[in-house]
């Protein structure tokens, strides 16, 4: 192989030049995702690219496409399992659909905090469900990042203080099952819509609020088109920073430890930003002119608990895993 590599830059220079050697031999990354470059997870990206661009020079040559302008939002896994797509940052809710198990995972009210999630998936329960995904999906889930803690975000001004307030409204959610249910289970009408046509939806009243972590409602600007933000802290989101499992076996070992020490840089620079951003915003939002209520969260989170408990999805959990995760201190 490193024969052939040689020859095809030897051709490469001989052809159109010395500098595209390099070029000619790195490794196309190409990134896929719905965020908007203003957020965090999407600057984690850039993050990525320059780390590996000093520890591994001219080795790769990384695409990173923003606003679901390569793939749709919830498409990625596909578009990686076919061998279309090498990166992307996919969701629990995105690996549910593939391996029931995981939706554990888009369970409101688990996950504590970030540095539990950070604790849970750096543990064996992570090392496990990481491993699931590499086998039934073929994909290698480089490390986990903090998305931020999802709040309600409304169009109107009318107080929300528990689940019961929230009957009848058009909560816009992700279109997936696992997204749908906890928008409902919050007590809200769960209403699925894609990422990038929110802000219209909101704009226009098709929908009466969406949930987002609040870097996300400041990078999007949804606070232009919503008067109120609930503090409900119901799902500590995480994105796995993940590579096709056909790109990641193709390169050598120590490429692969580069990517993943890359993908460490770049999560830890992520949750850092969105966790100190997190505690700032309030007040932006409050200047912007928008209510920001703290509600009975105890209401929601016995609501919501329950929900998930009851459900369909609690059937497919391995069994005694919502112990092991409360477990991880
Ligand atoms: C969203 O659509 O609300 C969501 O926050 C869901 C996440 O899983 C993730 O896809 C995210 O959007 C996008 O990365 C855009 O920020």
């Amino acid at each position: 192989r490193s024969l052939v590599r040689i020859a095809s830059a030897a051709i490469c220079t001989f052809a159109i030049g010395a500098n595209s050697a390099f070029a000619a031999d790195a490794v196309k990354l190409r990134i896929s995702t719905p965020a908007v470059e203003s957020d965090w997870h999407a600057k984690m990206l850039t993050v990525f690219k320059d780390e590996l661009a000093k520890t591994a020079p001219g080795e790769f040559d990384i695409e990173i496409h923003l606003n679901a302008s390569l793939f749709k939002q919830g498409t990625e896994p596909a578009a990686m399992q076919r061998g279309n797509l090498d990166m992307a940052m996919i969701s629990a809710q995105d690996i549910a659909k593939q391996i029931p198990q995981w939706s554990v995972f888009t369970a409101g009210y688990l996950i504590r905090d970030p540095e539990h999630q950070k604790k849970v998936f750096n543990s064996d329960i992570g090392q496990k469900f990481y491993q699931m995904v590499a086998d039934d999906m073929n994909i290698e889930i480089l490390d986990v990042g903090y998305l931020g803690t999802r709040e309600l975000n409304l169009a109107n001004d009318k107080k929300i203080t528990t689940p019961a307030d929230l009957d009848g409204v058009k909560l816009r959610m992700p279109g997936s099952d696992a997204w749908l249910f906890l928008g409902n289970a919050l007590g809200a009408d769960a209403t699925p819509l894609a990422f990038g046509e929110v802000y219209t939806g909101l704009q226009t009243g098709t929908i009466d609020g969406q949930d987002n972590p609040l870097p996300t409602v400041k990078a999007v600007k949804f606070y232009e088109v919503t008067k109120q933000i609930v503090l409900t802290d119901h799902l500590v989101d995480a994105i796995f920073l993940s590579m096709a499992k056909s790109t990641y076996d193709d390169l050598t070992a120590e490429q692969q430890k580069k990517v993943k020490d890359a993908a460490a840089v770049a999560t830890a620079y992520n949750n850092k930003m969105r966790i100190e951003d997190e505690k700032s915003l309030i007040d932006f939002f409050k200047n912007e002119g928008l209510s920001i209520y703290a509600p009975d969260v105890a209401a929601f989170r016995t609501k919501v608990q329950n929900a998930y408990l009851e459900s369909e999805f609690a059937k497919d959990w391995p069994e005694g895993i919502v112990e092991q995760i409360n477990a991880v201190k």
